[in-house]
């Protein structure tokens, strides 16, 4: 069985300057070679306190499919509690953290070292992680909770619990920002039964950032994702043909545009591409949060936004048959 952690196999490569082949991408996927040097945009950072941030979320989900917020109302405390207390939780003996694997035959999509998707070309990513749900309560098991340090329940209730307003905020903005009703579009994706997946990602440093990727180009198949990163750089986006750098703002949250949000604005709204890279000499950590609707939730295109002018541009399906589809790399 497969149970070696990249964690592990980063220590021993460290000395050896080199990876296994197995995590040495194909040509047209290496860092390397494929991240754009030189000027570029930015992605759009918005402040939720000013008077246009409909607006500016708004295009930015438009014209980018991801923007970072400031200002968002979660007190920096409370964000240096998860990140603390997931860092602790990663630097614990390897048989500790083996404790809240999922068992493979599970189906579990919670745990420790969990995969969410197979790789192209039989390549493996250069990160561990650890998902569990977080919201609402009814969703949690706390058995993939790490009880060490014992913080770290209390950093992530708390977290949780404050994250919800940006949530709602940012929901409600794309749905004014489509003419809607504020209300319209968190309910086309599940409303108060929307629920919220942690991913804690651990990438370990890498001789070899050039050839590696932490997390392999994807689009998230949630409504939308808020995450944490730490200082360390990683996370780039696919931009009119090009992968750009996204900046560490500290203090941010990045917000990234789901499948199910392009999938409810008829394409309004743009499901961004993203991929992470790693770092030489620095641990890089991300906290993503996958706001996602119930698996019985049928998301189509608001027939509000829909017309002769604009037929629907997705099919109305159960959240559940999308997400297995998008695991599964099959046809939606
Ligand atoms: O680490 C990041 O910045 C992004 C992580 C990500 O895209 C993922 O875990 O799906």
């Amino acid at each position: 069985m497969d149970m070696e952690r990249v964690q592990a196999i980063a220590s021993l490569a460290g000395n050896l300057g080199t990876i296994p082949a197995e995590f040495i991408r194909p040509e047209h996927e290496r860092p390397g070679t494929t991240t754009h040097h030189g000027p570029a945009p930015e992605i759009p950072v918005v402040d939720m306190t000013s008077r246009d941030r409909v607006k500016a979320i708004a295009d930015a989900a438009e014209e980018w499919g991801i923007f970072q917020v400031v200002n968002h109302g979660i007190p920096a405390g409370a964000i240096e509690e998860l990140k603390r207390v997931g860092a602790k939780f990663f630097a614990l003996p390897q048989e500790e953290k083996e404790a809240y694997a999922a068992a493979p035959e599970s189906g579990s999509l919670e745990g420790y070292g969990t995969k969410l998707q197979r790789e192209s070309e039989g390549k493996k990513a250069w990160a561990d992680y650890l998902f569990h749900n977080v919201w609402p309560d009814s969703s949690i098991n706390y058995k993939f909770w790490p009880n060490n340090p014992p913080e770290y329940r209390k950093a992530n209730e708390e977290y949780a619990r404050r994250l919800r307003g940006v949530v709602d905020e940012t929901l409600g903005s794309l749905s004014l920002g489509l003419g809607l009703e504020r209300h319209v579009l968190k309910e086309a994706v599940g409303g108060e039964r929307l629920e919220f997946l942690l991913k804690i990602n651990y990438y370990p440093p890498c001789p070899r950032p050039d050839l590696a990727l932490g997390v392999v180009a994807h689009t998230d198949m949630s409504a939308i994702t808020v995450l944490v990163p730490n200082d360390v750089p990683g996370l780039q986006v696919f931009k009119d043909g090009r992968w750009l750098d996204v900046e560490y703002v500290p203090n941010a949250l990045v917000v990234h545009v789901g499948d199910q949000v392009e999938i409810v604005s008829n394409g309004m709204y743009k499901s961004v591409l993203h991929r992470t890279v790693v770092s030489k000499d620095r641990v890089r950590m991300s906290w993503p949060v996958f706001c996602s609707p119930p698996g019985e939730e049928v998301v189509g295109p608001l027939p509000q936004l829909v017309g002769d002018e604009s037929p629907a541009r997705f099919k109305a399906k159960k959240y559940k048959d999308y997400s297995y589809c998008k695991i599964n790399k099959l046809p939606q």
